[in-house]
């Protein structure tokens, strides 16, 4: 696997391109979508993109108010994480899903410092279909510049060491794109 450091201040990110093969109309075709509001000013609204949340039975991860608890590993999911562990020589026994159906589609900035998923974790993002930025903004420290990775089908981003406590990420809006994008976030959560 050959692998660029991205960035390596208050954490790290590693990205590979062309780590897997296209495997989005295969994943796509056995998951079962969430259908989880988000509410903002007392108003409620339906994500800005489709998830969905598969794993080892039983756990649950709360993110943005939601509860969720896993579907269990499709056997493609399950092997991509195999793989990934191999790989990282890492554990993960989860994945969030994010399909963004369009430009509109989007996550606004957060980190993902849920205390299940433990102090530093290793997280590992996948991506299919269009590319899509990926914008870095650390949380304390405005005199250090945003950082944009563009994310291309096929890619293995990841976040480790202290990256979720100093830095945000979010995935923007964008009138460029035409077509969807497929995210998948191996997770270890405890
Ligand atoms: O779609 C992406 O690349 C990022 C997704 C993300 O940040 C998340 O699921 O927490
Ligand atoms: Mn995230």
């Amino acid at each position: 696997m050959k692998s660029q450091i991205i960035l390596n201040h208050d954490g790290v990110i590693e990205y590979s391109d062309n780590y897997i093969e296209d495997l989005m109309e295969d994943i796509i075709r056995d998951i079962s979508w969430r259908n989880d509001s988000i509410t903002m000013f007392g108003k409620t609204y339906p994500q800005p993109r489709q998830t969905a949340w598969y794993g080892d039975a039983g756990i649950e991860y709360q993110y943005s108010k939601i509860k969720m608890i896993t579907i269990e590993w499709t056997p493609l999911l399950k092997k991509i994480k195999d793989q990934l562990e191999q790989d990282l020589e890492t554990k993960f026994n989860s994945v969030l899903i994010n399909y963004y159906r369009d430009g509109q589609d989007h996550m606004s900035f957060h980190s993902d410092n849920e205390k299940e998923l433990g102090n530093n974790p290793t997280i590992a993002s996948l991506s299919f279909g269009v590319t899509r930025k990926f914008h870095l903004k650390h949380r304390f420290d405005s005199s250090i510049p945003n950082k944009i990775i563009e994310l291309k089908s096929k890619s293995l981003l990841v976040m480790k060491n202290e990256l979720q406590h100093f830095w945000l990420h979010k995935i923007s809006k964008s009138t460029k794109v035409s077509g969807p994008r497929l995210n998948l976030t191996y997770r270890y959560i405890y």
